[in-house]
């Protein structure tokens, strides 16, 4: 059955152009619950770690720069089928792509820069949620 928590990240450049509020918004009129959320700046290694599996690719080098190059925000949201939904809501990884009214559409500039994060499956999930958070901090 698939789970009711996903973990997601409000990118770099998002919360550096001032749409952190706009994105937070979003999610929470889509019908997420927030059971966690912190602002945090990763280093360049826990960049590396959060993404491992996209280790050894052509992006890779890029992709933990960017990620490790500001403030973040992640959160831990509620709902039924939580993962699954919430990748509909975030769009297409390539705005380029991503259909119009979600957040990457209305908030990403590049591949790269793509505004918001949101874990692949029910697995990713649970190993995203205790990279950021402690269980005091879960709500
Ligand atoms: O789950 P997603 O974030 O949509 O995509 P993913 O898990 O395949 O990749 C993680 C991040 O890596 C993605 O949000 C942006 C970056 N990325 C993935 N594929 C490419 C990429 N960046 C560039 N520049 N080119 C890519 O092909």
């Amino acid at each position: 059955m698939a789970g009711n928590k996903t973990l997601t990240i409000i990118k770099p450049y998002a919360v550096k152009n001032g749409n952190l509020g706009a994105i937070l918004h979003k999610i929470e009129e889509s019908g997420y619950r927030f059971a966690a959320i912190k602002t945090l700046k990763l280093d360049k290694h826990e960049a590396e770690a959060f993404y491992q599996e996209h280790k050894g690719k052509p992006f890779f080098d890029d992709l933990t720069d960017f990620m490790s190059s500001g403030p973040i925000t992640a959160a831990i949201l509620e709902k039924e089928n939580a993962v699954a939904d919430f990748r509909f809501l975030i769009g297409a990884t390539d705005p380029n792509n991503a259909k119009e009214g979600t957040i990457r559409k209305m908030f990403a500039t590049s591949k790269t820069q793509n505004a918001i994060h949101g874990s692949d499956s029910d697995e990713s999930a649970d190993r995203e949620c205790d990279f950021f958070f402690s269980k005091r901090e879960r709500l």
